[in-house]
């Protein structure tokens, strides 16, 4: 671990403030003084920077680019300071200037680059690759505008932009003379033969600039710095020239502005499709920027392509990057002269891809026009990647002639031709895997049977996990000194140790200390509630919590069926409960998303009646606290005794906050699905309440869905959803939750909020009723922070990097 010299950093943060802001001490505003303080500590980082890049340049290892579209780094100030061992030096450091450190920490504001679980899983394998020095990189895009941010007004979400780039991040360091030049648009001027005999024609192309910034990633221990390349998007200079020497100035200035427009935005569609042409240019913008920028790092040390796969590794973190199967062909065919089937050799040996959904309306499949016209090359490669796929498999069954059509990367949809990108992504890679053992089974039996049928073993599974840096060390730092005054700090990079914990499980005083922790961390979250939605809630009522993105599959609308059941009870049957509650909501809506839209609108709904309701309120309160990211569940997480995980069975791929509830203590209310069933296996069923219809169940159920016989044989079900209808939640705006209601009575109820109510309900009345038993309830808290190792992403990334990447460690 390092240490700083006091004086040192003392001094250079004031010539920071001084020679890098133009200020004194006493002129410096919050923002000068935030930005110096990441300024001096960088310097700590780059230095192990350019040490970590030269033992990888030296011994010539094999490298991982992890390519995603998000990385949802969150704050990053509290974790660069702890995992390069220097947090509480630092603190002191600074408080001793007359600053108030804890108040600079609260102060970064978060980097939204990402929507939430697929964006955040790449942040957390970051933080993993380098606390065990492994050489694993990310690529992304640089947008200017991150994740919305949220605001209610009369219990409705809006959204405001989110303007990161403003504050220029001191974490971001622009790399001069590292920029990718990307053609895009233009046609094929031979399109017959395209390959072998001669090099087809692209003209008429366009360039785009990638220009890269990194953001330095700092390993646990501090002796590895990998990075996060992220690229902006500008105009060619000479392209420019070229047309502003035409004469037409205007033109040349829309067609700059169009270009830089490419990495100005995050789509905010969480496993939604945008199907924007936009959309796409980043896609392939990205792909093109990370290719240009491996092939250039791998050249540096080899002369021929040969060592390619041996050398590179590349991840594509779900389909939005499948376009680096074309881009790497391309490059290898065309700039580098390599034949058809070396490259492909060379491409498939390369690459590998992770699923993170099955969802339909989240598989990417984009209509062939948008390509033509945005990159014709690579459509080009496509269509000769599917020719020759598509004669190989008529060559194996020459008796299903079904097979062709449900395989074919691209594919006729009544005249319009469309490209699936992710048999692309499965055609062109090594290594399939999903993301929980129940979803990697789904990908193989029900997503693309046929791909595994072909090629069973491409198929893996590669369960997710957390970075316990972020998720214990930062986000709670009373339960990790806990820990290690008890086991020692072992388990900061091995988070199986945790299990020693058990052996306490019996000590009054051991499980005192961990309600007491719990409490303490419930009570800064009812001060956070307070601030943020003027509720006041009890410490001592069971906090129960829902936070993540606003879906219909993951049933926020269960909950409130559950609240409003809870609500009756008290008002019209006079049943007192066993324990006060409160549930606590967190989380975004994508903004054209009119039904999640509608429940955080209900929720809104519910809090506003329940709360002023003299005689529910003392005993159940509904708080919605608004602009969910990650700096707010480093809060929220912590404070939760009840983690929901609800989705309708075979939904979820796998779940990540699941992970960070349970180590945090917080008991899982959750269905077999995506990883709860893997946490279930780990904590114990009496650990863990899990309720609804499995997976198998869910389909016949769909088939038979009968509203009113669901109806008919529940008077709770029915006054809770007579309740949906009425205006009792919406008086001033009435009949607008007809939307709900008729989406599960009317529409089918697709996602079985009817079907799993009652274990619903009865699973909460059990958790209500084992909560008042604190010693009991204490211990189930603690086998849940001491069985969930197995969640550590460090685990994820040694069955990646020994099974996929072939990668080792360098330390
Ligand atoms: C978004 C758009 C298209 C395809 C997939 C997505 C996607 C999936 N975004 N986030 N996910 C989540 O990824 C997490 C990490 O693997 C999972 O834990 C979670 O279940 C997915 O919903």
């Amino acid at each position: 671990m390092a240490t700083i010299d006091p004086s040192r950093f003392r001094s250079t943060l004031l010539s920071i403030v001084r020679y890098g802001f133009g200020r004194t001490m006493e002129q410096a505003t919050k923002v000068d003084i935030f930005n110096s303080v990441c300024f001096a500590v960088r310097e700590h980082i780059i230095d192990r920077k350019i040490e970590t890049e030269k033992r990888y340049a030296d011994n010539d290892v094999k490298r991982m680019h992890y390519i995603s579209m998000e990385f949802l780094t969150g704050p990053l100030l509290a974790n660069n300071l702890i995992n390069l061992g220097i947090y509480d030096e630092c603190r002191t450091i600074v408080n001793d200037i007359g600053l108030d450190f804890d108040d600079l920490i609260e102060f970064e504001p978060d980097p939204a680059l990402g929507n939430g679980g697929l964006g955040r899983l790449a942040a957390c394998f970051l933080d993993s690759l380098a606390s065990m020095g492994m050489p694993g990189f990310g690529y992304g895009i640089n947008y200017d505008y991150g994740l919305f941010h949220q605001s209610i007004i009369g219990g409705y979400q809006h959204e405001r932009p989110d303007f990161w780039y403003n504050k220029s991040s001191p974490w971001l360091m622009r790399m001069s003379g590292e920029k990718a030049m990307v053609p895009v648009f233009g046609r094929i001027e031979d399109s017959e033969d395209m390959v072998g005999e001669y090099n087809p024609m692209w003209v008429e192309w366009k360039l785009i600039v990638g220009r890269p910034h990194d953001i330095a990633v700092v390993g646990y221990g501090g002796k590895t710095v990998n990075r996060l390349r992220l690229f902006s998007a500008w105009a060619s200079e000479d392209f420019d020239i070229q047309i502003f020497n035409e004469g037409d100035y205007y033109r040349a200035l829309e067609d700059k502005i169009r270009f830089e427009n490419i990495s100005k935005i995050l789509y905010p569609s969480d496993s939604r499709d945008s199907g924007k042409e936009l959309r796409l240019v980043q896609e392939y913008f990205l792909v093109a920027c990370a290719v240009h920028d491996i092939v250039s790092i791998y050249l540096n040390q080899h002369d021929s392509f040969d060592m390619f796969h041996e050398k590179v590794a590349i991840q594509l973190n779900d389909t939005h990057p499948a376009l680096t199967v074309a881009e790497l062909m391309r490059v290898l065919i065309d700039l580098h002269f390599v034949e058809w089937d070396d490259a492909w050799q060379i491409t498939t040996r390369t690459l590998g891809y992770t699923n993170h959904t099955l969802m339909p309306e989240a598989l990417e499949t984009w209509p062939m026009h948008i390509f033509k016209k945005v990159i014709p090359r690579h459509l080009q490669i496509i269509q000769e990647i599917d020719r020759r796929f598509m004669s190989m498999i008529k060559e194996k069954y020459p008796d299903d002639p079904e097979k062709p059509r449900r395989m074919s990367i691209v594919i006729d949809n009544n005249g319009e031709k469309n490209i699936r990108m992710a048999h692309l992504a499965i055609v062109g890679s090594h290594s399939v895997n999903g993301v929980a053992a129940i979803h990697s089974e789904l990908v193989k039996t029900r997503l693309v049977p046929d791909f595994y049928d072909l090629w069973p073993e491409k198929f893996n599974n590669k369960t997710n996990g957390v970075t316990p840096r972020r998720w214990i060390l930062r986000a709670n730092p009373l339960l990790a000194q806990l820990v290690c005054d008890t086991i020692g700090d072992g388990w900061i990079l091995d988070l199986g140790r945790l299990r020693e914990l058990e052996a306490h499980c019996k000590e009054t005083a051991f499980l005192e200390r961990l309600l007491m922790i719990k409490r303490k961390n419930k009570v800064r979250l009812a001060s956070i509630i307070k601030e943020t939605t003027y509720i006041e809630v009890d410490p001592e009522s069971i906090f129960d919590i829902h936070a993540k993105r606003l879906h219909e599959y993951k049933r926020q609308l269960l909950n409130a069926m559950n609240i409003i059941h809870i609500y009756f009870q008290i008002r019209d049957d006079n049943i007192i409960p066993s324990v006060p509650r409160t549930f606590i909501f967190g989380g975004k809506a994508a903004p054209g998303y009119f039904m999640a839209k509608l429940v955080i609108r209900f929720i809104h709904g519910l809090a506003e009646i329940i709360n002023k309701d003299s005689k529910a309120n003392e005993w159940l309160k509904v708080v919605f606290i608004p602009d969910y990211r990650v700096s707010l569940a480093e809060k929220m997480i912590p404070g939760a005794d009840v983690s929901e995980q609800i989705s309708t069975a075979g939904m979820e791929a796998s779940g990540t906050g699941n992970m960070k509830f349970a180590m945090n203590g917080a008991i899982t209310i959750g269905t077999l699905d995506g990883a709860n069933i893997e946490i279930a296996g780990e904590v114990g069923e009496e650990n863990i309440y899990i309720f609804g219809h499995k997976v198998d169940e869910i389909e016949s159920l769909r088939r038979e869905h009968d509203a009113d016989r669901f109806l008919n044989s529940s008077p709770a079900l029915k006054r809770v959803m007579d309740a949906v209808r009425s205006d009792i939640f919406c008086p001033d705006e009435p009949g607008i939750f007809k939307p709900l209601y008729d989406s599960i009575v009317h529409g089918g109820d697709y996602y079985c909020h009817m079907a799993d109510f009652q274990s619903y309900t009865d699973a909460h009345s059990r958790l209500a009723n084992d909560y008042m038993d604190r010693h009991n309830w204490a211990v189930k808290s603690l086998l849940n922070i001491a069985r969930t190792g197995k969640f550590s992403s460090d685990r994820t990334i040694k069955e990646y990097a020994e099974e996929i990447w072939k990668i080792k460690s360098q330390i």
